[in-house]
């Protein structure tokens, strides 16, 4: 029997029945929704809002929290494979459900007051209620520590002075998880867009996850309510939870990338006539297109025992580091690559490798630089911190 192409180690059969139905059911959505649209959306810098409800209406949105939330219940792996093919389709929307689940969904949920979860769960599990995630500032994103954003309690309020930079969803969303410095550590603030004071601005000019929205807040004096204080953590424990959450949907993301880009490439290379035969019957073709098929094998097996040791709760942070760092690399060299197997026409949007390259760009930057992942393994092997 022929070996799938984009699934050399039959992956697929080590999933569950249910992991395999949201596996078909996102890759549907992508197929018949993002495809035919996405092309566009990154040629003129808009994110397709009108996808959200769709993707609430199959449950993607904070799909491994409690239905007791008007959540999915799903376990991880599943969480994964929906990162994985909405990737497939664009790293925006996959940064769009990876910012509303696990960086503004996951905190409520792990560091909420039940009145909280709540008031904002249910309607951002419906996508009535878009979040987005300040942790990283002007001054440097890697050394978060390094946090100039603070809130000073006034009475029942806090009273929150300072800026964000590079936040995904941040004109879009209807509240922000704020991380700020407190007399008492870092703590985490839901802010309302229209909470006097809170502004947000759109970075433009983007040549890089282009279908995303992207912004600067800025924080003049806002006035929260206590309530309104995650009430569960302090410290940079608080933002680096969610991290964790988050950068292990990302180490499946890339996957996706680097599939559509092999599914690309290979098509492309197999109908292009140079020198009287297919590109893909030179040597050289097939070189590289086994080499992606070796690199897109490893990660979706790195990926899937991340997973499997997430569900039995032993995953490590310096584990998801690794998978994050080996992901994002696999996949920005092979649309790197791909684009340069289809020639000029590699260099427009008509085809995706030229887009998940770009994408790339900032997925290998985001939640923590590619240095920021190696050097967090270099801790762990030689005990040393060298940042
Ligand atoms: P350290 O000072 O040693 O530790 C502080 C506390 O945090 C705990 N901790 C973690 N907890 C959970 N998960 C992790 N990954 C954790 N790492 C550390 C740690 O145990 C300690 O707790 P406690 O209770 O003892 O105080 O911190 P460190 O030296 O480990 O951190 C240094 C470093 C450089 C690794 C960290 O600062 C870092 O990760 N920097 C990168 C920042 C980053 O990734 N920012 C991302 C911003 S969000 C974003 O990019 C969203 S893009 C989304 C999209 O569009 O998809
Ligand atoms: P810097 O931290 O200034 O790093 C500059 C360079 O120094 C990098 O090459 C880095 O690897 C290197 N470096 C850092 N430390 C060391 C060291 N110790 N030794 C050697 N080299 C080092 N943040 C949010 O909070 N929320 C979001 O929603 C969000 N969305 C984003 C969306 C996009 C499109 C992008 C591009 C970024 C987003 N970010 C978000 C910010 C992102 O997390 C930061 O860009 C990232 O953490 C790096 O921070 P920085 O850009 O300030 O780079």
């Amino acid at each position: 029997m022929a070996l799938h192409p984009y699934d050399l180690y039959d992956v697929r059969s080590l999933l569950s029945d249910e992991e395999r139905a949201v596996q078909d059911s996102v890759a549907r959505l992508v197929d018949e929704r993002v495809l035919p649209i996405i092309g566009d959306c990154f040629d003129q810098g808009r994110f397709p809002k009108e996808l959200i409800p769709e993707l609430a209406g199959l449950g993607l949105l904070g799909a491994t929290l409690p239905e007791e939330y008007g959540c999915a219940g799903l376990n991880s792996v599943s969480y994964g494979l929906i990162c994985q093919e909405l990737e497939r389709g664009d790293s925006g929307i996959r940064s769009f459900a990876s910012v509303q689940s696990s960086l503004c969904m996951y905190p409520i949920f792990a560091y909420g007051s039940e009145e909280q979860r709540r008031r904002w769960l249910p309607d951002m599990a419906a996508g009535k209620v878009i979040g987005c995630f300040g942790l990283t500032e002007p001054q440097g994103g890697s050394d978060p520590a390094n946090m100039k954003t603070h809130a000073k309690r006034d009475g029942g309020d806090w009273v929150v002075n300072g800026s964000k930079m590079w936040i995904t969803n941040g004109n879009l969303a209807d509240i922000a998880i704020v991380w700020a410095q407190t007399d008492d550590g870092i703590q985490g603030f839901v802010l309302e867009k229209d909470f006097a004071g809170f502004s947000a601005q759109e970075i433009k000019h983007k040549m890089s996850l282009r279908a995303s929205v992207t912004s600067a807040l800025y924080f003049d004096n806002v006035r929260v309510p206590d309530a309104s204080r995650l009430p569960n953590v302090k410290g940079l424990r608080g933002p680096l939870g969610c991290l964790t959450q988050a950068r292990y949907g990302i180490t499946w993301g890339p996957v996706g990338a680097a599939i559509a880009c092999l599914d690309e490439a290979l098509n492309y290379s197999k109908e292009r006539i140079l020198f009287d035969r297919p590109v893909a019957a030179t040597q050289s073709a097939q070189l590289k297109l086994a080499d992606w098929a070796r690199r897109i094998t490893s990660a979706q097996l790195l990926s899937l025992q991340l997973g499997r040791l997430k569900d039995a709760g032993k995953m490590q942070p310096t584990q998801v580091s690794l998978a994050k760092w080996n992901n994002c690399r696999m996949a920005i060299d092979i649309a790197r690559e791909a684009r340069d197997l289809l020639g000029g026409a590699g260099i427009t949007t008509e085809h995706c490798p030229i887009r998940h390259a770009l994408n790339m760009e900032s997925v290998i930057t985001y939640e923590g630089t590619e240095t920021v992942h190696q050097l967090v393994v270099g801790r762990e092997l030689t005990g040393i911190n060298a940042f």
